[in-house]
């Protein structure tokens, strides 16, 4: 990797947007993923190489977002800084000419109005290379099946805050492997567990948006 995608990695990793923005605190005034990206596109530096040093940025502040070294500030600060960054590659991706991974559709579960993690998950999937659908919150199984119905092939994740509507997934899920049964479902959520994804049919669970960027990774392998 060269030095000057290692240069974005770093600067997306320390949550650095642009030029103007104030934080890192340290960085005040330096160029930030924004014009460095940009910088890399009028050097001709292949799109693909732009989106895998902004992805390694992501990599290692979720990394250390799942060992407790960095918190959700921090995360906010490394997702706004990647779309920064992938403002520029957006044109690529249109046109096809990077490839991402796959489609993630991604929602809080009906009667679920808690979406900081879940935006969370969206982003650092974003970061990872695929193509997020956010349904938002309060998603119904039908929303669910309208979204699954218009990006065949797309992974689904499910997110739930409370007790009341965790339970929820279960006929979101039924509802969905009735209908696609192929489709991958992975589930998170403060009060969710592995043995309640496995209860209720989920085909993956995650604590953090790592781990569940790690099961797309494996699903759409
Ligand atoms: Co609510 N709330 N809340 N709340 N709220 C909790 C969840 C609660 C634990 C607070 C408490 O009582 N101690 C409690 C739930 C109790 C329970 O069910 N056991 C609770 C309650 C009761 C309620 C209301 C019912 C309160 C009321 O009105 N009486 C109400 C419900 C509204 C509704 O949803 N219908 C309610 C409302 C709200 C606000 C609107 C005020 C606000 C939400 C704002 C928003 O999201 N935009 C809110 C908040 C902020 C919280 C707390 C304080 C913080 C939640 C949060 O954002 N955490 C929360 C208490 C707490 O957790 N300390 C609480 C940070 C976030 C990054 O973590 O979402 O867990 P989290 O996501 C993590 C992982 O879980 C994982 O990755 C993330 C990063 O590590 N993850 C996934 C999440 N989704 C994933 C999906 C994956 C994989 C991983 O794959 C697809």
């Amino acid at each position: 990797m060269s030095e000057f995608i290692e240069h974005i990695a770093i600067l997306i990793e320390r949550g650095k947007v642009n030029k103007t923005s104030p934080y890192p605190p340290d960085l005040k005034e330096q160029d930030g993923a924004d014009e460095l990206a940009r910088q890399a596109i009028d050097q001709g530096i292949n799109p693909d190489e732009i989106l895998a040093g902004c992805i390694l940025g992501m990599d290692r502040i979720g990394e250390k977002f799942s060992q407790n070294k960095a918190f959700v500030p921090e995360l906010l600060m490394a997702a706004k800084a990647m779309t920064s960054a992938m403002a520029h590659l957006k044109p690529f991706f249109q046109s096809g000419q990077v490839k991402r991974k796959g489609t993630f559709v991604v929602g809080t579960i009906a009667g679920d109005l808690h979406d900081i993690g879940k935006n969370l998950v969206a982003m650092v999937a974003e970061g990872g290379g695929f193509e997020v659908i956010d349904l938002g919150t309060d998603v119904s199984a039908e929303k669910y099946l309208a979204a699954i119905e218009e990006h065949p092939g797309c992974m689904v994740g499910m997110s739930a805050l409370l007790t009341t509507t965790m339970v929820n997934m279960e006929a979101a899920i039924k509802s969905i492997k009735e209908k696609y049964p192929e489709t991958k479902i992975i589930i998170g959520g403060a009060p969710v567990t592995q043995e309640f994804a496995d209860k209720i049919g989920a085909d993956g669970y995650s604590t953090d948006p790592k781990g569940a960027v790690a099961l797309l990774n494996k699903n759409a392998a």
